[in-house]
């Protein structure tokens, strides 16, 4: 859908732009032949750049299961797919008021389309027009999720020490991105959760 959308966006811009409707001076010339394989390059260049970037061939899905609890003092380390909206892999089911701590080995990295990026993300301008799931926070930031829906979303980075669990439910885990934009999310990343009290 969204090849389709660019596509006819980048056609439309280049018809318009080749016959000077965005001059008010100059008059509208017809397109002709030459223009219109000019075109077509065109189009089909845009439209294969954009779907590359930003819609991929995965289709973002959540990772489900049985959830796991854990004892206090007691940890687990959690593996997450970055194409996945709610990842995580063992789930943990926890509860309101209890603590947790959340840290990430380091050295890890995991990649949007082609920027490699640890926990922590990196400055992406795009985000500005898309938007993303956490604001504030940048692209690639690893960040959780309790439950899945966006009412409960918190940073992460490479640790967090001492976040208390505001609603019961199942605990996922997501790069922060743009909501449609998963589809060229690559790689993975662990991250050890300690649940303290
Ligand atoms: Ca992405």
């Amino acid at each position: 859908m969204s090849f389709l959308y660019f596509s006819s966006c980048s056609a439309i811009y280049y018809a318009a732009h080749k016959c000077r409707l965005f001059s008010t001076f100059a008059p509208p010339t017809p397109i002709r032949i030459p223009d219109m394989r000019n075109l077509l390059l065109f189009t089909l260049l845009c439209a294969v750049i954009f779907s590359a970037a930003f819609c991929g061939t995965r289709v973002p899905v959540s990772s489900s299961g049985p959830s796991l609890r854990l004892l206090p003092d007691s940890s687990a380390r959690v593996l997450i797919l970055p194409y996945h909206h709610y990842g995580g892999s063992p789930v943990l089911r926890v509860e309101a008021g209890e603590i947790y701590n959340f840290e990430c080995p380091a050295g890890q990295q995991w990649k949007d389309w082609y920027v490699s990026s640890g926990p922590d993300g990196f400055s992406n301008p795009l985000l500005l027009l898309s938007g993303r799931r956490l604001k504030g926070v940048k692209c690639f930031t690893l960040c959780g999720a309790v439950g899945k829906n966006e009412d409960h979303l918190f940073r992460i980075g490479h640790r967090l020490t001492g976040y208390q669990v505001p609603v019961s439910g199942d605990l996922y885990f997501f790069a922060n991105d743009a909501w449609k934009f998963y589809g060229n999310n690559k790689g993975e990343m662990r991250v050890n959760v300690t649940r303290k009290q």
